[in-house]
């Protein structure tokens, strides 16, 4: 898919996870926001999957391991056809498989997530069995910065070094925010890419709402043989909602009718001024 496209899918996105988060009136709207456009390049462009047969052996595998902000990879999945996207109107209701928080009965999940902290442990163990059973595929895990809070996340850097799995790409939704404010107020992370490093990763940092590059750093990952790569994704949190960004009450914030009319508002003048672009280019 062309870049131009792929903006379009996200703000397409962003209005689909906007709804289902304002009809189930609960939901992590901020962080949701934050990392479409992360999860538009691996879904769109990157990732070697197929909605078809979710368990291909062969499949590239993605974590979400910032469970909370499974709005965005709801949408995602729907639109991708890994399940019907009428199933979208059940998001957070009784009885639903598509609960708060990836479950994987739902067809395109690889694990349960939500409790921070595990994805990338796990991650570890794919991209090794990866290795083990010579296959080519790569694990993409995404976490949160306020994440990055939790030892686990530390221990599984460690192994991924040890193993060498540059089948491995972690990413971090380095947003700045986490639940009740900056994270460098309720548990400092700086220098976080030298931390990184010092682990034995390749650390590329990016601008994480930026389509382009995120393409291009995907696509070339891993750019060091033998070492697993870090993708610092610099984001705003509630990207794309003018009045979302940067506001840490959007971690979880519920948009009401007057909000939801005017942020999809917005987000439809950006998928026009996106198309317009793409008539006078054909011109
Ligand atoms: C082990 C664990 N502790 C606490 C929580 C509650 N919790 C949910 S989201 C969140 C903040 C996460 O912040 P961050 O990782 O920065 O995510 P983002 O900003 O992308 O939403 C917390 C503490 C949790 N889900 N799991
Ligand atoms: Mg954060």
């Amino acid at each position: 898919m062309e870049t131009r496209q792929l903006k379009i899918k996200a703000a397409q996105i962003r209005m689909d996870l906007l709804s289902i988060i304002h009809r189930a009136k609960t939901g992590h709207t901020g962080g949701s926001l934050s990392n479409t456009d992360i999860l538009t390049a691996l879904y769109y462009e990157i990732m070697n999957i197929d909605p078809a047969r979710p368990k291909w052996e062969k499949r590239d595998r993605f974590i979400a391991s910032k469970g909370h902000s499974v709005e965005s990879l709801w949408c995602i999945l729907a639109d991708k056809g890994f399940f019907p996207k009428e199933e979208l109107e059940t998001y957070s209701q009784f009885g639903t498989r598509l609960i708060g928080h990836p479950n994987n009965k739902v067809p395109g999940i690889e694990m349960n997530t939500g409790a921070l902290g595990h994805g990338l442990p796990i991650s570890v163990g794919m991209a090794l069995a990866a290795k083990r059973d010579a296959l080519s595929y790569r694990v993409f895990c995404l976490m949160g910065d306020g994440e990055q809070a939790e030892g686990s996340n530390w221990e599984a850097a460690m192994a991924g070094a040890h193993y060498k799995l540059d089948n491995l790409i972690g990413i971090i939704d380095r947003n700045r925010l986490q639940i009740s404010g900056s994270t460098e107020e309720v548990m400092g992370l700086e220098p976080l890419e030298d931390k990184w490093t010092s682990f034995g990763w390749n650390v590329v940092p990016v601008n994480g709402n930026n389509m382009e590059e995120l393409v291009q750093v995907f696509r070339a990952a891993p750019e060091v043989a033998g070492k697993p790569t870090l993708v610092m994704a610099n984001t705003t949190k509630g990207k794309g909602v003018s009045f979302a960004e940067n506001v840490p009450a959007w971690h979880h914030h519920v948009p009401s009718d007057e909000q939801l009319a005017t942020a999809h508002a917005e987000l439809r003048s950006v998928i026009e001024e996106l198309q317009q672009e793409g008539q006078v280019s054909q011109s």
